[in-house]
């Protein structure tokens, strides 16, 4: 296969589906042989970067196949840092299907998913956080994941990396400048010092391995667990939760059996509520797989919803001793409480009436974790930058720890394993496979 910045590559860019408009897009060396095969317009000095200009998309055999809107962009000035152009063309999937294959035959291959960013990657356009913010922000479905992966896109969490990048080459220039020289040409690494500098990069690392608690719930949500003894309304706390009527609810105690989720959002924030069999002792086999399924649903999930029913005087034994021994945080909530009068120490809330919601929705937001809570908007929300920059902290932890008692080799090595975790994440030291499975979670077109 020819390297992926030899290739010209053609995609639609819009989804599927009829619309007013529809994008098509190359990006490669054989722009112009490609354009001058394909496009028509009054005149051929229209075509400026930048000018969007009326012309025709003609197949090879010289018939038209739609009046389109064409925008250049050369080389270095566009997203992928090469020559691309830009069919906006009537959003009808068999036009763009035409398009495509015209533009094909005339020499351009089809794009992989990801490889306009891929290219953007490669020409230097993006680091590869910044890349990844491009599929963030795609994907970004509340004001917190849009705000997140704008932020990122901007470059403010990849300048952080490069600043915790560019403290440990300098330390590593002066461990390796050691190894180099003698003990009679350069006095001995002064360690206190060393040490006082892995500390302060151990202080950034830490504030961006402290965002993620709040990032991975921007990127992956804020999973809740409805759980409590059975028939106490948590399938209808999951309606009036998501307004609709996603789930049965039913007088005859436990009806619900399987997990049910559905992704809601409150106050920006992506929230996953799971709906889940009231737990019991119970001689039905099939309730009780779903009981245990509560069960692990409660022990996987951020955060537990305890439903009581107002109008049940005890709770059974073995709801009870499930709960006691969760260590889940949890918000109490007494339901019915248009029926029944609740404890004074939960919230007391009614499904049927909506009494409560707000403070339930109030109470939710406050236990999320806070993504930037140092201000500064630096909020690491990748899994994938996650797991490199506990790399990263685990080299420097254990020199931190070590380094009376390393030689200068050692430190270097140290300060080497550190570098390959931030490197990772910025791209600077990333394997190809681990490349391409970034890329490969792209839509095509982008
Ligand atoms: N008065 C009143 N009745 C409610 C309220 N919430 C639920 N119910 C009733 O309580 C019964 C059980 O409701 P569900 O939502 O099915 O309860 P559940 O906890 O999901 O029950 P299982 O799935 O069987 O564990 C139904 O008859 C509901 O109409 C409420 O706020 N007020
Ligand atoms: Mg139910």
């Amino acid at each position: 296969m020819k390297s992926i910045n030899n290739r010209t590559i053609a995609a639609i860019a819009t989804p599927k589906g009829a619309g007013a408009i529809a994008v098509v897009r190359i990006s490669g060396e054989a722009r112009d042989a490609i354009l001058g095969k394909t496009f028509k317009t009054a005149k051929a000095s229209l075509i400026k970067p930048r000018r969007p200009v009326l012309g025709s998309v003609i197949d090879k055999d010289g018939t038209i196949l739609d009046n389109v809107i064409l925008t250049t962009f050369d080389a270095p000035n566009s997203y992928t840092g090469e020559n691309t152009a830009e069919f906006s063309c009537h959003g009808s999937p068999y036009i763009t299907g035409r398009i495509l294959e015209t533009l094909l035959s005339a020499g351009a291959e089809t794009a992989l998913p990801g490889e306009f960013t891929q290219k953007a990657f490669l020409n230097g356009k993006l680091d590869l956080v910044q890349a990844e913010a491009v599929s963030a922000l795609i994907a970004s479905d509340t004001e917190k994941a849009r705000h997140a992966a704008l932020q990122q896109l901007s470059g403010g969490l990849s300048a952080k990396y490069n600043e915790i990048r560019q403290k440990l080459i300098e330390l590593l220039a002066t461990a390796e400048t050691q190894i180099d020289f003698s003990e009679e040409e350069l006095p001995p690494l002064n360690k206190t010092a060393f040490k006082k500098s892995i500390d302060i990069i151990l202080t950034e690392t830490a504030k961006l391995t402290k965002s993620y608690k709040g990032g991975r719930i921007i990127s992956e949500g804020f999973r809740i667990a409805l759980i409590g003894p059975p028939n106490a309304g948590k399938s209808s706390i999951f309606n009036a939760l998501c307004n609709s009527e996603r789930v049965i609810v039913d007088e005859h105690p436990g009806t619900t059996r399987d997990l049910i989720e559905e992704t809601i959002s409150i106050d920006g924030y992506r929230i996953t509520i799971i709906d889940t069999a009231g737990i019991r002792e119970t001689d039905n086999r099939i309730e009780s797989i779903g009981i245990d399924r509560a069960k692990a649903a409660a022990s996987e999930s951020d955060l537990i919803l305890n439903i009581i029913d107002a109008t049940q005087t005890s709770t059974s034994a073995a709801y009870y001793s499930f709960i006691s021994n969760c260590t889940t945080p949890s918000i109490n909530v007494c339901n019915k409480c248009d029926i029944a009068d609740s404890p004074a120490t939960v919230l007391p809330i009614s499904a049927h009436t909506g009494k409560g919601f707000d403070a339930l929705k109030k109470a939710i937001v406050a236990a999320i974790p806070e993504a930037d809570s140092d201000g500064e908007h630096a909020i690491m929300t990748s899994a994938r930058q996650n797991e490199a920059l506990r790399k990263t902290e685990t080299a420097l932890k254990e020199l931190s720890d070590k380094i009376e008692q390393c030689g200068e080799e050692v430190i270097a090595q140290y300060l080497r394993e550190a570098l390959a975790g931030i490197g990772e994440i910025t791209g600077h030291t990333t394997d190809d496979d681990i490349l391409n499975h970034i890329f490969s979670n792209f839509c095509i077109g982008k």
